[in-house]
């Protein structure tokens, strides 16, 4: 059987299970995952080889993890549904997940008519159903299939890695026979500072609340990599004093313990010592700034670092 290789959308509205879709495919955290919606801002591409077996062929997948679905109201979010759209246009096949245990409702509307909108082919995804009872399975599985044709319909978990065989077979059969894109030992498309931009905005995320999630952006203005050491300064971006004050915490705290949390994952992600040293900058209505959104893409840092030649963001 010929080899396949395509690129594959993950599509959701936020909090569905995207990124923790795309990890536990590539097997390896190349996306952070929290309990926050809007947790994604930038897609991220993970790169899984699967071999041949009896009833599938031997293909590379190109997984795409995108941002949640929704109604943007900033210049962030829509950056954020650009990147969606991106995603919809150049891709072999769309996983639409959604979040069984959830009632269909608007948002989820939103996501359909979209991903009915760019013509792809679909596979529907029903996600977290650890959390749901066996017998709610199969009414949930008719209603869902009445909204499109949907070319399969899989129920996973993408915390347990349940059904995911299922879909990996399917995804590879459903691609078009081609050769890799990519060389078979590369995982993502992310570059390493950025990988740790987002641990850091990961951390960020998980111990702070309210507002303050959405109003914070990450950029690594150091990444230094020496045989032993791993030196790494970044700037953490708010919007206001107030926000400041809560990032740093009294004394302190709160910013060393996100900066613990992050050297400890660092250095396990990197296999080496990590020296990492965080500043809170505040930066007013960054989120309404088109060249501020623009600046955070690592796509373009990424051009910025190669016209200079060397890291001077
Ligand atoms: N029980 C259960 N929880 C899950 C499953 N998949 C994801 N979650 C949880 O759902 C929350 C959101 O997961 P993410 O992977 O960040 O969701 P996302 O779709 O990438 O969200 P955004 O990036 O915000 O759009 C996290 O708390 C996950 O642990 C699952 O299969 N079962
Ligand atoms: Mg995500």
């Amino acid at each position: 059987m010929a080899h396949r290789a395509g690129f594959v959308s993950i599509i959701g509205r936020p909090n569905a299970g995207k990124s923790t879709l795309l990890n536990a495919l590539v097997g390896e955290k190349i996306a952070i995952v929290t309990e926050k919606p809007q947790t994604t801002r930038m897609n991220i591409q993970g790169i899984l080889n699967v071999k041949a077996q009896r009833k599938r062929p031997a293909g590379q997948i190109v997984f795409i993890d995108t941002p949640g679905v929704h109604k943007p109201d900033s210049r962030l979010n829509r950056k954020m549904m650009q990147e969606i759209h991106a995603a919809l246009e150049s891709r072999d096949l769309v996983l639409l997940i959604v979040d069984a245990t959830e009632r269909f409702g608007e948002a989820d509307e939103q996501v359909l008519e979209l991903v009915k909108r760019s013509g792809a082919p679909v596979f529907l995804l029903l996600n977290k159903v650890d959390k749901l009872h066996k017998e709610r399975l199969l009414p949930v599985i008719e209603r869902y299939s009445k909204l499109h044709a949907f070319q399969e319909v899989i129920p996973i978990s993408a915390m347990k890695g349940e059904g995911l065989d299922v879909l990996l077979d399917k995804v590879v059969s459903a691609l078009p026979p081609s050769p890799p894109y990519f060389p078979d030992d590369q995982l993502t498309d992310q570059p390493e500072r950025f990988l740790a931009s987002e641990i850091i905005r990961e951390k960020v995320l998980l111990q702070t609340g309210k507002e303050v999630p959405y109003a914070t952006a990450v950029i690594v203005e150091r990444f230094e990599d020496l045989p032993k050491l791993l030196r790494i300064a970044a700037a953490i971006f708010c919007e206001r004093d107030s926000q400041k004050a809560i990032l740093i915490g009294k004394g302190g705290q709160k910013l060393k313990q996100m900066g613990t949390s992050a050297r400890m994952e660092l250095e396990k992600r990197f296999g080496k010592k990590v020296y990492l040293e965080l500043f809170v900058k505040v930066k007013a209505g960054w989120r309404q700034s088109a060249a501020f959104v623009e600046e955070l893409d690592w796509r373009r840092q990424l051009e910025n670092l190669t016209e200079k030649g060397k890291p001077t963001i």
